[in-house]
Formats: C-alpha cells, sequence, structure tokens
C-alpha cells in the first residue's frame, strides 16, 4: 500500500519528540521543533487539515536524576523547565496547535488506558529479571541511575542506552559492571518482578509496516536491521516513584493476575511508555480547545473512529535520529496492538554539531535557544539556516561564519533583495493597486513551478528542498526585473512598465505564500506591505496563484545583513565560554546531551556557499544555489588526475561496525585483490541491497583506521544520500576509470 500524495482530505498529526524537561534548548534541540514546524505550516499551506503537537517529557531518569542533583523535586524541576520551553518555542516561531506535558491528568489518563488494553489484548506479561540496586543506599537504580559498559560494544554506557557507543537501547539489567550515578558505589543485580510488552511478537506487522513507512532513509533502514537481528520484549516499567502508576499497581490485583500487586505498587511506567502517547493526548487537548468540528482527535488516532477515514489520519512524527528505534519499533506496535492509526511518516534529523563536535551542556559548547535572541537576532534567519542547510537526515556543523554567509547571500541577496527592489519601485510609483489585469503568463508558470516544487518537497520530506523552492523564485525575479528594466520604460511605455512591475508584485506576494512555512513572521510583514487581506498564515498556496489586488504600502528591508566583525566577536564569545567551562576530563553528562557529543562529524558541505557579498543595487543578481556547491576554480592537471588509481569494484558483503553511528564494513573485489573498506552509507542503503553491486574504488587512499577497522581504499557516492557511482555495462572489478 502506498499513500496518496499530500494534501489528502484525512485530518494530519505533525508532531514533534518531546524535550526531557531538564535544562536549557539550545539550537541543535531547535533543528527538530522548527524542521516540525516548518513541515506543519507546509501541509497547512498545502490545504491539508493539521494539528501539530507536542509537549514536555516530564518522567523518566534523565529528569529524576537532574532533579536530585538539583536538590528539588521532579515534579516542581520538570514543571519550570516545561513552563520555560512553552515560553520559548513560539519565540522561534514555532507554534504548536497543543503543547502538553506527559505528566498532564490528559495524559496520565491516556496513558493508563492504553496500557490497560495493551494488557487485556493480551500483550503483557510479567517476568522475574535481575535489576541494579545500590545496597548502601538502599535505592534501585532504573536506567540513567546506573553507569557501566554496554555488553555490545564495550563501550561506557548508560543504563538505558549506549549513547557513546554503538547507540543501542539497553534492557534493565543488560549493563555489565554497574555503578550508581548518584552515589558512585558500585551496584549489584536484584530479582524483581516486572511488565513486558511481546514486542517480538510484531516482528511480521513491523517488518510490512517499514516498507508502507514514508519519511527520511535513515528511519526505515536502521530499524530493519534491528528486526532482522531478532526483536527483543521490552520492558515497560521501572523501580521508581517518578512517574505514570502502572495501572493496577494501586489495586489489590494486579491486571496481568500475577497476585505482584503488593511489589508493583513501587512500580511506574517506563518513560519511553507515556511520552509517545503524549501525541495522542496533546492532540485530545487540542480538540478539547477548539471543537472536534476544527479538528477530531479521535479521526486522526483511531482506527474506525470514523467512516470516512476508518485507518485514521496522517501521523507524520519529527524527530532527533538517536530515537527513531523508539517511534519505528516500540510506538509503531503499541498503536498497532491497540487499534490506533498507523504512523505514516518519520523525520529522523541529523543533529547540529560545533566546529565538528557535538553540543555539551557541561562544556558550555552549545549555541543556546536564548542566546541567540538575546544577540538580537531574528528567529526567521536562524529557522531557515536550520532548515536548509544540508539535508534533513544530515548532520548539521554550525558555525557563525556559514550562518552569516547563507543570510547575506541567500536572504539578504536574494529573497530580500528582490521583495525590497520591487516593492520599494511598485511603492513609488504605483501605490495604488492592481497595477494590471493579469500576471504574465512566464511570470504565472514560474510561480506554477515554484508551487508544485513545494508539493514535491513536502510529500518528499524535504524541508530543505522547500526553503531552496522560494530562493529558486526570487532567483527569477531578480532576473525578470534586471531583464525588464521597469525603470527604463515608465516614460517610454507605460503600460510595459506597468505590466513588469504587476508581475514583480506577483513574484512578492507569490514568495509571501510560500516562504510563509520557513520564515512566517517575516513573511506575514510582506503580506501586509502587500495589503493583502487577513494573514499569510491562513492561506493556501492557490492565494499564490491569485494576481495581488491590495494597496501597497511602504516596504521596509527585510532582512539585515551580518557582518565580519560581528562575526568574529560571536566567535571570541562562543570560544571564551567553552574554554571558561572546559574541565581537563569532562565528566559524562547528565542533562540529556545529543548523543553525537564529541563525535566527529563530516562537515556539511551545502554550508560552504562562499560569501558571495552582495549589494541592494538594482542589478545584483545571486547565483549561488544553496543546494549545489559552486565549481571549485582550481584546475588540476591531467598528471594530478592520473595520480587517483579509479578501479571498478564488486562489494561482495556489507556489515555494520559496532559503535559506528554511519559507516558499514565493506568486502570489494578489486579483480586482483579483494579489499576492506570503510563507507558511510549505514542508513543511507540497506545492508543486504549492497552484495554483488558495482563501485567504484579509489584504490590509492591512504588506509585509515576507523573504529577499529583498517580502510584500504574510498568507495565513490554521490551526495547526502551516498548514490553510488557505478559502471553501465559490466567493466570486470579491478577495471581502471579514466
Ligand atoms: N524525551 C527526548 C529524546 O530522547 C525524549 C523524546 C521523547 S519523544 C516521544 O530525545
Ligand atoms: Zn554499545
Amino acid at each position: 500500500m502506498s499513500h496518496d500524495d499530500f494534501p489528502t482530505d484525512h485530518p494530519a498529526v505533525v508532531t514533534c519528540g518531546l524535550p526531557y524537561a531538564n535544562g536549557d534548548l539550545h539550537i541543535g534541540h531547535l533543528r527538530t521543533y522548527v524542521g516540525g514546524d516548518v513541515y506543519a505550516r507546509a501541509l497547512e499551506r498545502l490545504g491539508q487539515q493539521t494539528a501539530f503537537v507536542s509537549g514536555s517529557d516530564m518522567h523518566g531518569t534523565p529528569v529524576a536524576v537532574n532533579a536530585e542533583q538539583a536538590g528539588v523535586s521532579p515534579e516542581a524541576f520538570a514543571l519550570d523547565w516545561h513552563e520555560q520551553y512553552a515560553e520559548t518555542f513560539p519565540k522561534f516561531n514555532v507554534e504548536f496547535d497543543n503543547y502538553g506535558h506527559t505528566h498532564d491528568e490528559t495524559n496520565t489518563a491516556v496513558t493508563q488506558q492504553l496500557v490497560r488494553d495493551l494488557d487485556e489484548a493480551g500483550h503483557l506479561y510479567e517476568k522475574e529479571i535481575m535489576v541494579a540496586y545500590d545496597p548502601i543506599d538502599d535505592q534501585y537504580l532504573p536506567d540513567r541511575y546506573v553507569e557501566g559498559t554496554c555488553p555490545y560494544c564495550g563501550a561506557h554506557a548508560r543504563g538505558d542506552e549506549c549513547d557513546e557507543g554503538c547507540q543501542r537501547h539497553l534492557e534493565p539489567g543488560e549493563i555489565d559492571d554497574p555503578v550508581s550515578t548518584i552515589s558512585g558505589n558500585p551496584a549489584e543485580y536484584r530479582e524483581r518482578t516486572h511488565t513486558f510488552f511481546a514486542v517480538s511478537a510484531f516482528a511480521d506487522y513491523l517488518a510490512d509496516f517499514l516498507d508502507r513507512l514514508e519519511g527520511t532513509a535513515n528511519a526505515q533502514n536502521q530499524p530493519r536491521e534491528w528486526i532482522e537481528q531478532g526483536l527483543q520484549d521490552w520492558c515497560i516499567t521501572r523501580d521508581m516513584e517518578w512517574g505514570i502508576d502502572l495501572p493496577g499497581g494501586e489495586a489489590t490485583e494486579s491486571p496481568r493476575g500475577g497476585g505482584e500487586a503488593a511489589d508493583s505498587q513501587d512500580l511506574v511506567l517506563y518513560v519511553w511508555v507515556d511520552a509517545p502517547i503524549e501525541y495522542i493526548s496533546s492532540t485530545k487537548q487540542y480538540t478539547e480547545r477548539v471543537g472536534p468540528d476544527a479538528f477530531d482527535w479521535e479521526t486522526a488516532w483511531l482506527e474506525g473512529a470514523s467512516d470516512d477515514h476508518p485507518d485514521g489520519g496522517e501521523i507524520v512524527h519529527v524527530i532527533g535520529r538517536d530515537i527513531i528505534q523508539h517511534h519505528t519499533i516500540f510506538w509503531p506496535a503499541m498503536l498497532a496492538a491497540t487499534d490506533h492509526a498507523e504512523p505514516r511518516a518519520v523525520m529522523a534529523s541529523g543533529f547540529v554539531t560545533l566546529g565538528g563536535k557535538g553540543f555539551s551542556t557541561s562544556r558550555d559548547r552549545a549555541v543556546w535557544a536564548d542566546e541567540y535572541l538575546d544577540e538580537g537576532f531574528h528567529p526567521d534567519p536562524l529557522r531557515y539556516y536550520l532548515a536548509t542547510n544540508g539535508g534533513f537526515q544530515q548532520d548539521v556543523d554550525f558555525s557563525w561564519e556559514k550562518f552569516r554567509d547563507r543570510v547575506n547571500t541567500e536572504l539578504v541577496g536574494t529573497v530580500g533583495n528582490f521583495l525590497y527592489r520591487s516593492l520599494l519601485f511598485a511603492h513609488r510609483n504605483y501605490e495604488s493597486s492592481p497595477i494590471a489585469e493579469t500576471t504574465s503568463g512566464t511570470v504565472a508558470d514560474r510561480i506554477d513551478e515554484a508551487i508544485a516544487d513545494v508539493e514535491a518537497a513536502v510529500n518528499d520530506y524535504s524541508v530543505r528542498a522547500l526553503g531552496d523552492a522560494v530562493t529558486r523564485l526570487a532567483r527569477f525575479g531578480n532576473e525578470y526585473i534586471q531583464r525588464n528594466e521597469p525603470w527604463s520604460l515608465v516614460d517610454d511605455d507605460p503600460e510595459a512598465a506597468r505590466q513588469v512591475v504587476h508581475d514583480c508584485v506577483a513574484l512578492a506576494k507569490a514568495i509571501a505564500v510560500l516562504f510563509e512555512p520557513i520564515a512566517p513572521e517575516k513573511c506575514e510583514r510582506v503580506w501586509n506591505q502587500l495589503g493583502e487581506d487577513g494573514s499569510v498564515h491562513d492561506v493556501t498556496v492557490e492565494a499564490a496563484r491569485e494576481p495581488p489586488t491590495g494597496a501597497l504600502t511602504e516596504p521596509t528591508e527585510l532582512f539585515e545583513k551580518i557582518d565580519d566583525d560581528r562575526v568574529e566577536a560571536l566567535n571570541e564569545k562562543l570560544e571564551s565560554r567553552v574554554a571558561a567551562a572546559e574541565p581537563d576530563d569532562e565528566p559524562a553528562d547528565a542533562a540529556g546531551d545529543d548523543p553525537a557529543d564529541d563525535e566527529p562529524t563530516d562537515d556539511d558541505a551545502a554550508g560552504d556557499d562562499p560569501a558571495a557579498d552582495t549589494d541592494e543595487s538594482m542589478s545584483d543578481t545571486d547565483e549561488s544555489m544553496s543546494d549545489i556547491d559552486p565549481i571549485t576554480d582550481d584546475r588540476i592537471s591531467f598528471d594530478d588526475f592520473q595520480a587517483l588509481d579509479l578501479r571498478v569494484g564488486r562489494i561482495e558483503t556489507a556489515a555494520p561496525i559496532d559503535g559506528a553511528d554511519d559507516l558499514l564494513r565493506l568486502r570489494v573485489d578489486l579483480g586482483v585483490e579483494t579489499r576492506t573498506i570503510v563507507a558511510g552509507l549505514k542508513g543511507l542503503h540497506a545492508v543486504d541491497d549492497l552484495p554483488d553491486t558495482r563501485v567504484v574504488v579509489v584504490a590509492n587512499m591512504e588506509k585509515a583506521e576507523l573504529f577499529g577497522v583498517e580502510s584500504n581504499g574510498m568507495v565513490l557516492a554521490a551526495g547526502e544520500e551516498a548514490d553510488l557511482l557505478t559502471t553501465h555495462e559490466d567493466a570486470p572489478p579491478g577495471t581502471k576509470v579514466l
């Protein structure tokens, strides 16, 4: 089954992964929230009925451990952060239709009901397991209360995830050499009765589900491997007080008939049970506020709730790539087991790094959300940067230089420049609108093309393509006004001048509509300058086709240029902050940092646009494309080229590497020998599809050791999706490529 293209007549729910209510937000977090907001707005612009929801994740040890360290109750601690997040998101124009939290009454009730439903449908069972326990402090040590050694890859790991190594989710009792994170005491294992969800019974369902799943390729490919490796059942309870009670735990009889009622009084549900359920609860709260005619959560989330949409709505989850497993295995299994709608898409974003290193709270190596605003920057340029600087699943290396380049080149030089020059000319010369009757054919066609690009971007789940569609349109606008020179026509051919200016205002209107998802506040300002009725947030892309009718008001420049001194000052501030916080040996960071912490990442190719410095002159047209790097001027000689020993290779085997997120170990037949080559293909190609693929190999690449594996050569691939270079006839392995 494949899904109908957006817009459909089903209600859509776009969700963002819930931030743990345990610390300041940085721009790495914002990437997911901006991505979700851009996507939800774009769906709405296509006319899709959409609810955009999220909430704060209040439970679990990421909150409890930090609250304990801060010396306050988890509830007070989490509520405080929740309130801060609820205030911060709108400052970045991330406007959730509902932003709840996992500890509120709605989520408590919906969670307990869903767990009862799982139980009644026979998907839960009890089992004795060994859990970590601190005998000195007399405390059980679930999840982040304990750290030790990953049993899979040997890396130092948290109790619930191998955050520094192979990134696996770890079940209670799995971690070796357990030590309490609170007291530092060595832990021992004790036997306890816990409740399990029989996820393994859903393996076939999940394999089919993944075939239907849309979104980013990483969300589809990674879980396939986990299913193939065999799914374990999932422990859904924890020995903790902070959380949502296991339903029935407080009664005399366990709902699972296990007779462990007295013991289960101390049990709460694992945070990953109630956290995704908040997606449903938050939608429900939205319906409770606006009424089911405006948005019906039941039609969206429940199978069979509506005759028109028996399968439910279009559920799109926008998350960070570290929580793919939860959203493509545990969560869809919970939904399927309880007759809820199946997610349509998972968009998993890469991380944001700084100088190639992960953000780190303890090192103060981050650009904080508040800090960005305190610097006086407008939120929309950051939205543009985060949405378009690299594909969504690619890591983005933030630097103030790259930020400046994108702002100055594309926002100021292309989009802002076109809007200002055309609206200023139009306002000065033709204050009363409409300027002409209709838009010229070529311009109307170009607007149609941009709308088609936006529709395609939404259906490809590409927020980057959404931004690029508009910068291309603005580039066309700059060329159009430049080519037609209305300022020279005004006296000699006023009708022709009128038409050109009308066309430019029509393009400005289209840009306001189509760029709204990325730069909502700036586009509203353009909408007002155009004198259009209502709000640009409420129109659909059809408005981009309608000729402008409003009375123009005096335009102002939309985006502000960032100068080099400013970048220097920002870098100095950042460096001195990091230096001041730098500990010699950094302690493990309990504040929920990105797992990519300290992990070097590939520099982001799309961010390297040169600062093609633009001025505001009428002659400026901007040739740089945000999605394609300019071709280098540095020529090489034929001899230089011949120094490369390029060969046809045939992949024999492909396998993941313990501890490496993006890499695969390949055995590649080069005719005369078979080599081991490490390639960054994981998550981008299904491991099983690779054997027998012919590739082009740089055979005389110097050897490199990556995650303990010696790589002897390099496989060539194009772009962020690692499109592999191959030959089209059957050149045998070893053939030289010239
Ligand atoms: N609270 C944050 C994380 O692990 C976690 C997400 C929950 S989404 C349902 O990134
Ligand atoms: Zn590991």
